[in-house]
């Protein structure tokens, strides 16, 4: 089957189906091909806060009316250093707030906008391969149900995340990401029990780091640092539970266990490719760079990226093609600084790993230790960390 658009976006995750939302606003003819079934796109459990600068971007374009009726607003963190809590009051700090509201929410409410505006989105598509990006007419061969499809576009989005097919069309010596790994993973639960917090708790304790946040007033989701290559198997709920309580404990605290719902464990791992465009193709979101979790940047990041493409996409259709040059190095301006406070969160709060030698491990932690007890008594360092952690302007 042969069709044609103007912009073929690889993967419906929240990069791209957010991308069509914002070419539809314009305009500007779109089709979206996802590897994956909608359910399966559906149940992935991954990030669950957005900065206000994520919530304007949606609102901007009709997404926000449930984000605001059922997210959660919340005007700063708890941070923790060994039983001892401080509220980072991000409102008094810097008069801003971020929003709790879980990933899949984002993701159903952009199907339901895309399910209202008949956009074309191709589910479960079989063998999807982007060619001829680097000649001015690519087009995206994929299967649907048995039946071939060849896609003619001028330009194609790389939205696939980071284990996606785009970011393998550029050639190793042009995508040259720069890297590095974190000894530490994380192991996350959904449970279903009320959050025992009012906002999040960021924890550092001598086992490892901690993490107290929610999805909704009846779910709360929580982490663990473990060690990566850790073994899920060897993590009962009762031991996950009785490690949470310790590493968040607190004189006058207790935190209320529940049924666990999932758990998984992901690894920690930054990457960011030298440059978001190679010909026809533009990368955004997990697909150009990945973060920690620790800093909650990296749907942001993905949200950030696509205002500044999809703008430049539309800006493009009206003749006027100069910021979609300056996409990449836009976008990859406000991505360091992200991998930086990234990068800051995760070395201020996890305990150094099991390959760091043993007195280096007892340095590294106390310097930690004093690392988090000079932010907890400065405004001048909350502050820093308040205005990163609810978003930099996007451009
Ligand atoms: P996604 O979500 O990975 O979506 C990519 C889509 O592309 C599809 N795909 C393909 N489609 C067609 N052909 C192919 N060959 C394809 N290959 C892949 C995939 O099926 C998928 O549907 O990338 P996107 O859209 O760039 O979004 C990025 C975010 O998902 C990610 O950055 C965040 O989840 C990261 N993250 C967090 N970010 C935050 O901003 N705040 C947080 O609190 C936060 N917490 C987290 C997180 C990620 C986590 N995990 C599991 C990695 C917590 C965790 C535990
Ligand atoms: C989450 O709720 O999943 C979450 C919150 C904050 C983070 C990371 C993950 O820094």
């Amino acid at each position: 089957m042969a069709e044609r658009t103007t912009v073929a976006v690889i993967g419906a995750g929240p990069a791209g189906l957010l991308i069509g939302a914002v070419l539809a606003a314009h305009a500007v003819p779109f089709v979206i091909v996802e590897h994956r079934s909608r359910e399966h796109v559906l149940s992935r459990i991954r990030a669950g806060v957005l900065e206000q600068a994520s919530v304007d971007v949606l609102e901007r374009y009709g997404l926000a009316e449930r984000l605001h009726a059922e997210g959660l607003v919340h005007g700063g963190i708890h941070l923790q250093v060994e039983g001892e809590r401080t509220h980072v009051d991000f409102r008094a700090l810097v008069g801003r707030t971020v929003t709790v509201y879980g990933q899949q929410q984002v993701v159903l409410d952009l199907m339901r906008h895309h399910d209202a505006l008949g956009s074309a989105v191709h589910y479960s598509a079989e063998d999807v391969r982007p060619e001829g990006i680097d000649g001015d007419a690519p087009v995206v061969r994929f299967r649907v149900d048995g039946v071939d499809h060849e896609l003619r576009a001028d330009f194609v989005v790389g939205a696939d995340g980071y284990h996606g097919v785009c970011r393998t069309l550029v050639p190793d010596g042009v995508l040259a990401p720069a890297e590095r790994g974190y000894d530490a993973a994380w192991l996350g639960i959904l449970a279903d029990v009320a959050p025992s917090t009012d906002e999040l708790i960021y924890a550092l304790h001598p086992e490892g780091f901690a993490m107290h946040s929610m999805r909704s007033p009846t779910v709360s989701r929580l982490y663990l640092q473990v060690d990566p290559g850790e073994d899920l198997a060897q993590w009962e709920d009762d031991r996950i539970w009785a490690a949470l309580q310790e590493r968040l404990g607190s004189p006058g605290w207790t935190l209320t266990p529940g049924p666990i719902t999932e758990k998984s464990i992901t690894p920690m791992r930054s990457s960011v490719a030298a440059t978001l465009v190679y010909g026809r193709l533009f990368l955004a979101g997990d697909a150009g760079h990945i973060v920690p979790p620790t800093g909650a940047k990296g749907l942001n990041a993905a949200i950030a990226d696509v205002a500044l493409l999809g703008e430049a996409l539309a800006a493009q259709a009206r003749g006027d093609d100069g910021p979609l040059a300056a996409y990449s190095t836009t976008a990859l301006a406000r991505q360091w600084k992200i991998q930086s406070f990234s990068q800051y969160m995760t070395e201020l709060l996890h305990v150094p790993g099991p390959d760091v030698a043993r007195d280096e491990r007892a340095f590294d932690y106390a310097s930690r230790v004093g690392r988090l007890r000079y932010v907890t008594g400065s405004r001048y360092a909350q502050q820093s960390l308040a205005e990163q952690y609810t978003g930099l302007a996007i451009a």
